[in-house]
């Protein structure tokens, strides 16, 4: 299935003397304060946060999984499901692939597949979290921090070949996330198991070409419950440093523990010119994956200003952070599901921009954390729906993703196509 541009045009019409209604008001309001719209809206546009392959299918809890009926198959499939939320939103402009769920056969054909829907390669992402049928040994004990040298040498391979892949198809990153741990205390050595990766990661920052990125995740528990090898962002932000200036750390936002200041991690990173990406997600508990801002809208919130202060400032040796969605699981609809996410990411990243930064300054060195409060809150609470919505409606894309997307019935049209039983590969 494919959505035409007469399609959500008709659509947008209905929606549309709502829209002019309170686009005006919020549009009046801004430029009252010396706002740029026209500005705010095409900053909007030009944010781009790449689909996850592996959203796109239901995903599993581990007591079961309960695919919903038209999950994408091949890889083909998952580009043009990502190429229907693009044209859903205009804000979908790149799909992350995780080998070896989705090794292309036919490189330039799943290019031309990809450009078909005007959509790019993001950054690959390595698996040495699972073992693989065709395996010769398994990552039971761990992958790039194993004690044995040939695990490590099959997981560095394993990662160089992940590389050439992205190369083929035009990425110009590397995710790394390890689930290398232990669950008892006494099992692991952590100064040994840690050198270990930091040799084992060098290998792979060789073989990446000389335009290409490295970034690391971290997570502090889950698979394993006693010790992370990269638990925390100070342990990827000391090997990305070792490895040199194209590597970087990558933020996922559920990979804390409960009340890490966020925000400030983003901060401290940026400082350092450290901070290479981000997944986006949400979470109560832990590594949830839930619908970004579904949970904690004002964190993300605060976590925009932070990025927005990095990304503004001059002076800052911070290159432009790759944006991705690393969310995914077994309730919702995975593409609405995306297609929320991606808005609560827009309206976050739109309410910082609105921040009046000089005003925030000025309240800082006068510490007046009322004023500060004041200042951050009244950005926060501006409803800058319309303000998203006119970027999509000017970049052809629908006023309302969700409603479209239940409208034009995608959902029915890919059970049709892929029946109701196919599942997507993945966790
Ligand atoms: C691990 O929890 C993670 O966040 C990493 O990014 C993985 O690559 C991804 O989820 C998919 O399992
Ligand atoms: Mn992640
Ligand atoms: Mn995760």
């Amino acid at each position: 299935m494919r959505i035409d541009k007469n399609q959500i045009n008709s659509l947008n019409k209905k929606a549309l003397p709502d829209h002019r209604e309170s686009f005006e008001y919020i549009s009046q309001r801004l430029e009252g304060k010396g706002i740029s719209v026209q500005k705010l809206v095409q900053k909007v546009q030009s944010f781009q946060i790449a689909i996850p392959s592996w959203a796109l299918g239901t995903g599993g809890t581990r007591f079961g999984r309960f695919p919903g009926g038209g999950e994408p198959r091949t890889l083909e499939e998952k580009i043009d499901d990502v190429g229907l939320l693009h044209a859903l939103n205009a804000g979908s402009g790149a799909i992350s692939l995780h080998i070896p769920w989705d090794i292309p056969k036919d490189i330039a054909q799943i290019k031309a597949h990809a450009a078909s829907h005007k959509l790019l390669f993001d950054a690959v992402n390595s698996n040495t979290f699972q073992d693989q049928a065709d395996q010769e040994h398994s990552y039971k004990f761990g992958s790039l921090c194993h004690t044995d040298a040939q695990v490590r040498k099959q997981a560095v391979n394993h990662n160089l070949e992940v590389i050439r892949h992205g190369e083929a198809l035009g990425s110009k990153s590397l995710t790394v996330w390890l689930a290398d741990g232990s669950s008892f205390p006494g099992q692991m050595n952590f100064r040994k198991a840690l050198q270990r990766t930091l040799d084992s990661l060098k290998e792979i920052y060789a073989g990446m070409p000389d335009d290409w990125k490295m970034f690391i995740e971290y997570k502090p528990y889950e698979p394993y419950f006693y010790h992370t090898v990269i638990q925390d962002w100070g342990t990827s932000h000391l090997l990305a440093s070792q490895l040199g200036e194209r590597a970087y750390t990558l933020v996922d936002l559920g990979h804390h523990l409960p009340n890490t200041n966020i925000e400030q991690i983003v901060a401290t990173l940026m400082m350092q010119g450290k901070l290479g990406g981000f997944h986006f997600n949400d979470s109560k508990f832990g590594d949830d994956d839930l619908t970004v801002g579904a949970m904690k809208p004002y964190q993300l919130f605060l976590i925009f200003n932070e990025l927005v202060e990095g990304m503004q400032d001059k002076e800052s040796r911070n290159p432009y952070p790759a944006w991705m969605i690393d969310a995914s699981h077994n309730l919702k609809d995975p593409m609405e599901d995306l297609l929320q996410s991606v808005e609560a990411i827009q309206l976050a990243y739109a309410q910082a921009l609105l921040v009046d930064r000089q005003a925030l300054e000025d309240a800082r060195e006068a510490n007046d954390p009322v004023l500060a409060q004041e200042i951050l809150q009244d950005a926060f609470r501006t409803d800058v729906r319309p303000l998203i919505a006119e970027a999509r409606m000017q970049a052809d894309a629908a006023l309302d993703p969700v409603a479209a997307f239940r409208k034009l019935n995608v959902r029915e049209n890919l059970v049709r196509e892929r029946g109701k039983k196919s599942m997507a590969t993945g966790l």
